[in-house]
């Protein structure tokens, strides 16, 4: 469903198979080289969601090839399945083929307990314009996709749900997005996740 120009929902994408090898891949990701932590905003506040980064180490506003606030460990590479992911990613959300240029660089896994949010926030430490791949695994959260003026109104809020994905691109890369909480207890049992896991896909444009 395309619920705004180049943002297109496809809830129930990924399989219960695969959701459970992205947790089972996401616990090992969260364990290191750099393990996931609550990004420090430029005020010294934590966020709410912890964070572990591939390829690229993400930090408030910028990426690092080292994580030089968790440690200083070199990040785990971007690993090549990820890829391929998300150029199916691409091709299911805009049509045959739309995925076969794509080569993100960079995912972010966000980690949210019963009480993590997002607030409202444009992604745009990027220096590409190419989409954003989003799946979401375990508890249920509402997003809220608002415009790419300001983190006003007009906005929508949509559920999203482990397996969902959500591919912002076109005239929606630099909408402004959050996420307004999750709903503990409503994960699949069969995933045995307590929270919700989000992995963005990212093309950084930044140089190898
Ligand atoms: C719309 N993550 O990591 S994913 C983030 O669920 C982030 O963890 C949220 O916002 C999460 O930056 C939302 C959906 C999403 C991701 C990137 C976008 C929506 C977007 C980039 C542009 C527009
Ligand atoms: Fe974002």
């Amino acid at each position: 469903k395309e619920v705004a120009p180049g943002a297109v929902h496809v809830p129930d994408w990924l399989t219960l198979e695969q959701q459970q090898e992205l947790v089972a891949a996401c616990r090992g990701w969260a364990a290191g080289p750099v393990p996931m932590r609550a990004a420090r905003m430029p005020n010294g506040g934590a966020m709410s969601v912890r964070t572990v980064c591939l390829g690229w180490h993400w930090q408030p506003y910028r990426y690092s090839r080292t994580a030089d606030d968790a440690g200083g460990g070199r990040v785990a590479p971007f690993p090549d399945a990820l890829g391929v992911l998300g150029r199916a990613a691409l091709d299911a959300a805009y049509g045959t083929g739309s995925g076969d240029a794509y080569s993100p660089d960079a995912a972010l896994i966000n980690f949210y307990d019963a009480a993590a949010k997002m607030g409202m926030h444009q992604d745009r430490d990027e220096r590409s314009d190419a989409p954003v791949v989003s799946l979401s695994l375990g508890d249920e959260c509402v997003f809220r996709f608002g415009n790419s003026e300001n983190r006003n109104r007009p906005w929508q809020d949509l559920v999203l749900a482990s397996g969902d994905l959500f591919v912002f691109g076109g005239p929606s890369r630099f909408a402004y997005h959050g996420v307004m909480g999750t709903r503990a207890g409503t994960a699949d049992p069969r995933l045995g996740l307590s929270g919700r896991l989000n992995i963005t896909l990212r093309a950084t444009g930044l140089q190898q």
